[in-house]
């Protein structure tokens, strides 16, 4: 514990910012979370993942609890929501739209156009933890006892998470004893690992206990000959249907130690008496058939004795696992002007953000959203739920599903800029699992004219398309067309053409669908989704006191669309296929409605100039075209623009914590620094209220955002705000700094992608840009905007220089070019 200490402090006094502010410590900051007592709630427990496996050490002293998870344990099953009734009562649904009873169309709804059995509970399933695991110690000289009569003092405590190697420790002192435990999820093993030490002989002992709130039985396999002996625990979860086996999973843990005495039993779980430096060792499956992986039968228990048996022959895994991690983690580095709040315990610092700006900590904040993004996917996994891998009960909130009309979407824009581009596997599989599902429910319930693959605004690991229950939310159908975007996002920084070729059915398919199935409104003949909802969000029709949400072709309907089918055509011509389609589809667009701006001066959200509900509402679906959508910017589109600027200043700048994440983003596309930072400080507002202890919107202790509860969107959301003030790269150009903060004034980063497959660093001093290094990952002609306060540029690329003066710089690279700018 000692060494580590030493080393630690190596780092805080090494380490200095660009030499700007010699007396403050530094970069360590920027890769760690610490604390100096045990998590006492589980949002102040720190999160470790592979992509599949995750626990949350809460560092307890006399008990530790971890919490942990695997990513594919649901419950529920694949089954048929199909209802005949809504497709026979859709003509009459959009006859009362047409004649602006809104009001009745979405009763009609409510008795027809709902899926045939209600997906909450029951089929639909929901996410759960895998298992409690508990560890009680015991400490030299005393006999166990409860921790309020255990008086023996403990110093020097610590805790802490090192984003940059994914290993979390927990270490402190008792009787002159260090104890040191450290955990880490190994990628490449796929197993967790918990590493326990004492500075002295026989003082470690423990007891380790698996256990679940419900559906877990707990039993031990011995070992065989000097091999250690495995506690296990299985169980099957619910199906949601009587005489039907749910999902089955597997929990097994080992012990090896150096000294002392092991001990295994089912009731006692696994012991260690008197030992010195100990390891256990857990892995887990389940039998959800992944990305071809298969667990059926009996298959996942060999998989998991197998897993165990490797690691039992090398404990020594930590270095192979930083080092796995560090190919995703070292990508991209952000550094950020430092404050003396940087060295304050994580959660001190979050408080003391309230009070003063600590721009290092958004730092933090875009590595720790890296590092949640990196630890709660990979390929041939799922990708991150709504609260990404991580949930500490058996119901999970919203039952920790995959909701497609904001969420998982935010879940993703971070992605493709912070370099993790391969990331994107899990979510184009879920994309593609879908669409037999989606062509399904676009036969049943859109009537048998109805072509193509559609998806509401939820779905599950069980490849739920249906609209959700409530038609007032559940009617949105754009979410298969906003998962499109995404694809269509990861080809535009990839320009990789195998990928486009895989992915465009899947475009082309959701297109159809609108295609077959948009219709004319009567008002000015514009062709429009109906029946639909611009999300969770309601308005009145007239003097109706009654709020209403189900509407005809609401503004950010129009946008996914018109950029569903943009990307198609570019598709079409980059592919050279389906020429005629293309045609189509641009005819459809010309009849598409244009973007309204209200008597108010803001964008209007739906077709009619209507009243909303709730003028702070968390959902600002209408704005999708500035972000992350490219439909509408200041410099291509002002009015829009000035009208997203009322939007914004109208909804305020609270929400639940996804909210916040989204409007950081929206002032950035708008390029208002100092106002996206705003909202970074509105996301980062303490969750926990301090003498009520109830949990409001804002940021957790570990950081984890609150809506509340904990959602990880904000997090992802956020992290990608912070990339959206420094890069962007969606109007055809590669934008620096767009939207810089003053107390950002001084900076670098590094590795940050833009779209067209190129790799950006770059240093700014006093709010300027100075230096940036454009190295292609293929060939092409970058442009550059010029930068913010910069009058001349100059371009060395191959050893040739040029000066630019004007508005933007073009650059043609080859591959793996590079072109070193400076700026004045
Ligand atoms: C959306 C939001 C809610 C919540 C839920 C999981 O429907 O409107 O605020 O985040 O997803």
């Amino acid at each position: 514990m000692k060494t580590l200490f030493a080393f630690f402090l190596l780092l805080v006094t090494c380490n200095s910012v660009m030499g700007t502010i010699p007396a403050i410590p530094a970069d360590v900051y920027n890769h760690q979370l610490y604390y100096t007592a045990p998590a006492t709630i589980w949002e102040e427990t720190l999160p470790l993942g592979n992509g599949r496996l995750g626990m949350m050490p809460d560092g307890g002293v006399d008990r530790e609890h971890i919490v942990l998870n695997e990513i594919s344990l649901w419950s529920g099953m694949e089954a048929d929501y199909g209802n005949p009734d809504a497709s026979r009562s859709l003509p009459a649904i959009q006859q009362l739209l047409f004649e602006g009873k809104n009001k009745e169309a979405q009763e009609l709804m409510y008795s027809s156009f709902v899926p045939k059995k209600p997906e909450s509970g029951g089929t639909y399933g929901n996410y759960q933890m895998l298992a409690d695991l508990n560890i009680d110690f015991s400490f030299p000289h005393r006999r166990k006892t409860t921790s309020e009569n255990d008086t023996a003092p403990v110093t020097d405590y610590r805790r802490w998470l090192d984003l940059r190697d994914a290993v979390a420790y927990t270490s402190f002192t008792k009787e002159g004893i260090d104890y040191q435990r450290e955990y880490f999820t190994s990628r490449d093993k796929d197993v967790m690992i918990i590493h326990l030490t004492a500075s002295r002989r026989r003082a470690l002992s423990f007891s380790a206990q698996l256990s679940r709130p419900k559906q877990g039985v707990v039993s031990m396999l011995p070992g065989i000959g000097k091999e250690e002996g495995t506690l296990l625990l299985e169980g099957t979860l619910d199906s949601g249907k009587p005489g039907r086996e749910g999902m089955k999973y597997r929990v097994a843990m080992r012990l090896i130690s150096k000294g002392g005495k092991q001990n295994i039993s089912a009731e006692r779980g696994i012991t260690l008496t008197q030992g010195r430096e100990a390891w256990l060792v857990l892995s887990a499956t389940t039998s959800y058939a992944a990305s071809g992986t298969d667990f059926s039968g009996n298959r996942y228990k060999e998989v998991c004795d197998s897993l165990l048996n490797a690691v039992t022959q090398h404990v020594q895994i930590k270095e192979s696992h930083i080092a796995s991690h560090r190919t995703f983690y070292d990508r991209v580095s952000l550094t950020l002007p430092f404050t003396e709040d940087d060295v304050l315990p994580t959660n001190e610092r979050i408080t003391r953000f309230t009070e003063r700006e600590s721009p290092a900590l958004a730092a933090l904040y875009y590595n720790y959203g890296r590092y949640l993004f990196i630890s709660s996917t990979r390929p041939g996994s799922l990708p991150p739920n709504l609260q990404g891998l991580w949930a500490n009960g058996v119901e999970t909130p919203w039952n920790g599903d995959y909701h497609t009309n904001i969420n998982i979407q935010m879940n993703h824009w971070p992605l493709e800029q912070a370099g993790l581009s391969e990331l994107y596997q899990p979510l184009t599989a879920l994309i593609e699992r879908l669409i037999p599902s989606g062509e399904e429910t676009a036969r049943t319930f859109y009537g048998t004219h109805a072509q193509g693959w559609v998806l509401h605004m939820m779905t599950n690991i069980w490849n739920y398309t249906a609209p959700g229950e409530h038609p007032s939310w559940g009617a949105t159908n754009t979410g298969g067309a906003w998962l499109c975007a995404h694809l269509w996002e990861h080809y535009q920084y990839t320009q990789d053409i195998e990928f486009l070729k895989r992915i465009y059915p899947v475009l082309k398919g959701a297109s159809e669908f609108f295609y077959s199935t948009m219709v004319r409104e009567p008002k000015h003949g514009w062709l429009v989704t109906a029946p639909t909802s611009s999300p969770e969000n309601a308005f009145f029709v007239g003097n109706d006191p009654t709020p209403v949400s189900v509407c005809m072709g609401p503004t950010m309907d129009v946008q996914l669309l018109t950029e569903l089918y943009t990307n198609v055509i570019e598709a079409t011509s980059i592919l050279e296929c389906d020429a005629d389609y293309a045609a189509k589809l641009r005819e459809a667009l010309d009849k598409f409605p244009p973007m309204q701006i209200s008597k108010g001066g803001y964008l209007q959200e739906w077709l009619e100039d209507y009243k909303e509900q709730d003028v702070h509402h968390r959902h600002v679906s209408h704005l999708y075209g500035l972000h992350p959508g490219n439909l509408i910017s200041p410099d291509a589109t002002p009015e829009l623009a000035n009208a997203c600027r009322e939007t914004l200043n109208r909804r305020g700048d609270g929400g639940t914590g996804w909210s916040r994440a989204w409007k950081v983003n929206f002032w950035a596309r708008l390029g208002d620094g100092d106002r996206a930072w705003t909202l970074f400080k509105s996301l980062l507002y303490p969750a926990v209220d301090p003498q009520t202890k109830r949990h409001g919107s804002g940021t957790f202790p570990n950081l984890f955002c609150s809506h509340p509860p904990f959602q990880i969107d904000g997090n992802y959301g956020g992290t990608a705000g912070v990339g959206e003030m420094l890069l962007q790269s969606h109007e055809g150009f590669i934008h620096l700094l767009p939207a810089l903060p003053k107390s950002w004034h001084t900076g670098n980063f590094y590795g940050m992608k833009a779209r067209g497959g190129i790799s950006v660093d770059l240093e700014w001093k006093n709010g300027k840009a100075v230096k940036a290094i454009l190295t292609a990952t293929i060939p092409g002609i970058f442009h550059v905007k010029m930068p913010e306060g910069v009058i001349r540029a100059k371009a060395i690329i191959d050893g040739q220089s040029n000066n630019y003066t004007g508005k933007t710089i073009s650059l043609s690279l080859p591959e793996k070019g590079e072109c070193v700018l400076s700026f004045e």
